[in-house]
């Protein structure tokens, strides 16, 4: 038998950022805690990952789909059902910050991920020479990037597995359960929406 639907959230997080950022080192460190070598994904990797969160456990399912510009036009198919974004970010990597930039913009203008929260992680900080959290905020300019939602920026290392754990804490601590007053506010207000629509075009 399974844990009773009330004890028991699975949400969708989507794992995304640009190819080389470290996304599939990132998944499987935190997972499994080890290093491996890996091949650019040309697919997409899903790992199940426990959290909690005001006393409930949750189950964060962690969607890495391949950051290769041919991959990229696919995220917008996994955008709907997700709870939270982890946008990837190589700190070493000055010289494509831009390219990371527009990515990120453009996966935040979904409808479907309106509102929802990110945690950008700044990865290779152990990478002599990375950007530091500040100056990644300023240089991908999230403050305006993230206006409207929840937003954070959590350093860390897929090698080392330093801010591994910490960065999807906090993905735990954004995200909104489905059963939430907000997100139960959210589906009325949708709901009253849709009925006036309907009676309006009735009239
Ligand atoms: P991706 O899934 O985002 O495309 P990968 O990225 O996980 O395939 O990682 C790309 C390369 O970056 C890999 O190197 C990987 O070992 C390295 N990498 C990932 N995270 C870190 C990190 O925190 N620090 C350092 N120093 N390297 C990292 P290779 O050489 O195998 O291509
Ligand atoms: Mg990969």
């Amino acid at each position: 038998m399974g844990h009773p639907a009330s004890k028991h959230s699975e949400v969708r997080v989507l794992l995304l950022g640009l190819d080389n950022a470290g996304k599939s080192t990132l998944l499987y460190k935190l997972k499994h805690n080890v290093c491996v070598g890996t091949t650019p994904t040309i697919g997409f990797n899903v790992e199940m990952i426990a959290a909690r969160k005001g006393g409930k456990n949750v189950a964060l399912t962690v969607w890495d789909v391949g950051g290769q510009r041919r991959m990229r036009p696919h995220w917008r198919s996994f955008h709907h059902d997700a709870a939270a974004v982890a946008f990837v970010v190589d700190s070493s990597d000055t010289g494509r910050l831009d390219e990371s930039r527009r990515e990120l913009e453009r996966t935040l203008r979904s409808k479907h991920l309106q509102g929802r929260p990110v945690v950008v992680l700044a990865n290779k900080q152990d990478v002599s020479g990375s950007l530091t959290v500040t100056e990644l905020t300023e240089r991908l300019d999230l403050a305006e990037m993230c206006s409207g939602r929840d937003w954070f920026v959590q350093p860390c290392s897929a090698s080392t597995g330093f801010g591994l754990e910490e960065g999807f804490k906090r993905v735990a601590r954004l995200l909104r359960l489905p059963s939430e007053p907000e997100s139960v506010k959210e589906n009325i207000r949708d709901t009253v929406h849709y009925l006036k629509a309907k009676s309006t075009r009735r009239a």
